[in-house]
C-alpha cells in the first residue's frame, strides 16, 4: 500500500483555495497561500502521513490558464470516448515542447503519474457565479478520464453554490461544500468517505487513513495533556529566592523580584504552548510583546473566575480538599477578598500571611522572608491555579480549530481569548475534587509518578470532552 497511496491531484482555477485544500488536509503551514492569483507555479507532491507512514498523497497545482486553447487542441485531434485520455497524456508532450502551456502541463502532469490512483479534486469558489467559460476545464477534466470530485469552497460566501452544485454535478460524480479553512476533523474525513466512493481501490487504504488519522488526534491529546501537566506542575512549583545584604534592599528589589517571578512563570507557559504548536504543526508567534500582554492577562484576577471554577465551585472544592485558611479568611469579611485570602493562606501557610496584608499590590504577599531572603512563590492561589490550567484547555481548543489552510496570521501567545470554557463541567464533582486536591499537593512538593499520571488522565478527559 505504501507504494502506491492513493494520490489526488487538487486542480481548479487561480486562487480558488486549491493549496488551502492541501495545506488543510496535508496539515502543512509552510505552504504558499496567497491572495495574489498566481500563487502556485509548480504542481508538488505533498504526503498525508502519521508517523512515517504515507496514508495518501495530494498534489498542489497551479490554476488553469488557457483551458480553450487547450480543449481546442485537445478536439483536433479528433479522438473517439476510447481515446481521449490518451489524447490529453499526448498534449501533455506537445505542452513540454512548447512554453505557451506551462500551467496546464505543469496540472494536468501528476494526474497521469500513476494511472490506477490519481484522483482529481476540482475546487471553485461558491461565492463567484457560475460562469460556461470554464466548461473547457471540466471537459479537459472529464477527458482524463480519472475518477472526479468538485469541492465548492465558499471563500466568502456561499451565495451560488446551488448553482455551482447544478453545473458541476454534469461532470463530477461528488459534488461537496468544503471549506478549508473551517472544516472541522469530521468534515476533513467525510472528504475520506467521498473518495472511497469515486474507487473502489482506495477502499482499503483510505479506511486505514481514517483508522489512521483517528489514533494521531487521540495521540495528540496524550501528548498535550502530558505538556500541561508538566507545565502546571512547573508553574505551581516556582519560586524564587533573593539574600538580602540590607533591611533597604526590601523595598526596591522586591518589585523587580516580582517582575522575574512573573516573567519565569509565563514562559513556562508560553513554552508550554510553543510544545503544543509543535504537535499541532503550527508556528506560534512569541514576541516579546506578546508576552508582556500576556503577563498583563494572566495576572489579572477579574479573568481567573472565568478560565477556571467560578466563586462558588472554588469555596467548595478547597474546603473540600482543605485549602481552609485561605477560604475561611475569604468568607468571613465577603467575596470580593476571596483572592486575598487565598493568596496568603496558600502562600504562607498561615502566620505571615495577616502580616503580608500590607502590601497594597495583591501579588507582593506572595513575598515574605524567610532568614534572610527574600521569597516569592510558589502561588497558592487556587483561582490562579485552575485559571492556568483553563487556558491552555482553551489554547489547545484554538489550536486544534484552526485549519492549516489557515495560516496568514500566525497563532499569537494573546490569541487566547478569555471566556468561560466550561471545561469544569467535563468532570465529576468527585473528578473535581481529585483535581483540586492535587493542585494542593503541587503547591507544598513535587507530584509522584501516580499523582502525575491521574493529572494527566483527569486533562485528558477534559480535553475529549471538548472534541479536540
Ligand atoms: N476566507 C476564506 N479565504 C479563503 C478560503 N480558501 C482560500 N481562501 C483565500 O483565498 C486566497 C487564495 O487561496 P489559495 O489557497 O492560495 O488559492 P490557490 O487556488 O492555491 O491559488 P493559486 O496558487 O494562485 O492558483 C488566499 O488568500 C486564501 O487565504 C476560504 O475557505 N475562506
Ligand atoms: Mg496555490
Amino acid at each position: 500500500m505504501n507504494n502506491h497511496p492513493p494520490t489526488f491531484a487538487v486542480v481548479g482555477q487561480p486562487n480558488k483555495g486549491k493549496s488551502s485544500v492541501v495545506a488543510t488536509l496535508a496539515r502543512l503551514s509552510d505552504i504558499e497561500i496567497s491572495a495574489r492569483s498566481g500563487t502556485t507555479q509548480k504542481s508538488d507532491g505533498f504526503d498525508v502521513k502519521t508517523n512515517d507512514n504515507v496514508l495518501y498523497r495530494l498534489y498542489d497545482t497551479p490554476g488553469f490558464q488557457r483551458a480553450r486553447q487547450v480543449m481546442h487542441w485537445l478536439s483536433s485531434q479528433n479522438p473517439d470516448a476510447s481515446q481521449r485520455a490518451q489524447t490529453v497524456q499526448d498534449f501533455i508532450q506537445y505542452a513540454k515542447s512548447t512554453d505557451q502551456f506551462h500551467d496546464e502541463c505543469e496540472l494536468l502532469t501528476p494526474i497521469f503519474l500513476d494511472k490506477s490512483s490519481t484522483g482529481i479534486i476540482y475546487v471553485v469558489d461558491g461565492s463567484c457565479e457560475y460562469h460556461p467559460s470554464i466548461e473547457a476545464e471540466l471537459e479537459i477534466l472529464q477527458w482524463t478520464g480519472q475518477p472526479r470530485m468538485a469541492l465548492i469552497n465558499p471563500i466568502e460566501s456561499d451565495e451560488f453554490v446551488e448553482q455551482w452544485k447544478q453545473a458541476l454535478g454534469q461532470y463530477f460524480s461528488i459534488v461537496r461544500v468544503f471549506n478549508p479553512v473551517s472544516a472541522n476533523f469530521d468534515e476533513q474525513m467525510q472528504l475520506l468517505d467521498g473518495f472511497m466512493q469515486l474507487e473502489g481501490n482506495w477502499q482499503g487504504a483510505l479506511q486505514n487513513a481514517k483508522t489512521q488519522l483517528k489514533a494521531e488526534k487521540q495521540s495528540l491529546v496524550t501528548l498535550s495533556s502530558y505538556q500541561i501537566t508538566l507545565m502546571i506542575e512547573q508553574v505551581l512549583r516556582l519560586q524564587i529566592k533573593l539574600p538580602i545584604v540590607h533591611e533597604s534592599m526590601i523595598e526596591t528589589e522586591k518589585n523587580a523580584l516580582l517582575a522575574k517571578f512573573k516573567k519565569q512563570i509565563i514562559e513556562l507557559e508560553s513554552n508550554c504552548f510553543l510544545q503544543l504548536g509543535l504537535l499541532f504543526k503550527h508556528h506560534i508567534q512569541i514576541s516579546s510583546e506578546a508576552i508582556q500582554m500576556d503577563t498583563d492577562a494572566l495576572f489579572d484576577k477579574e479573568q481567573w473566575f472565568l478560565w477556571g471554577l467560578n466563586q462558588t465551585q472554588l469555596v467548595k472544592y478547597s474546603a473540600m480538599a482543605g485549602f481552609t485558611l485561605g477560604a475561611a479568611i475569604d468568607l468571613s469579611v465577603g467575596g470580593a477578598s476571596l483572592l486575598l485570602g487565598a493568596i496568603s493562606g496558600g502562600v504562607v501557610g498561615g502566620v505571615g500571611s495577616l502580616a503580608a496584608m500590607k502590601y497594597s499590590d495583591k501579588w507582593l504577599k506572595d513575598i515574605h522572608l524567610v532568614g534572610e531572603k527574600i521569597v516569592i512563590g510558589p502561588i497558592g492561589n487556587q483561582a490562579f491555579m485552575f485559571a492556568l490550567l483553563g487556558r491552555s484547555i482553551s489554547f489547545l481548543n484554538t489550536l486544534n480549530k484552526r485549519n492549516h489552510a489557515n495560516q496568514n496570521n500566525q497563532i499569537a501567545i494573546n490569541d487566547i481569548e478569555v471566556k468561560a470554557t466550561n471545561w469544569s463541567k467535563s468532570l465529576s464533582s468527585k473528578q473535581l475534587l481529585e483535581l483540586t486536591k492535587l493542585l494542593k499537593v503541587v503547591n507544598k512538593r513535587a507530584w509522584k509518578l501516580s499523582e502525575q499520571s491521574k493529572m494527566q488522565s483527569l486533562i485528558v478527559k477534559i480535553l475529549d470532552s471538548q472534541s479536540l
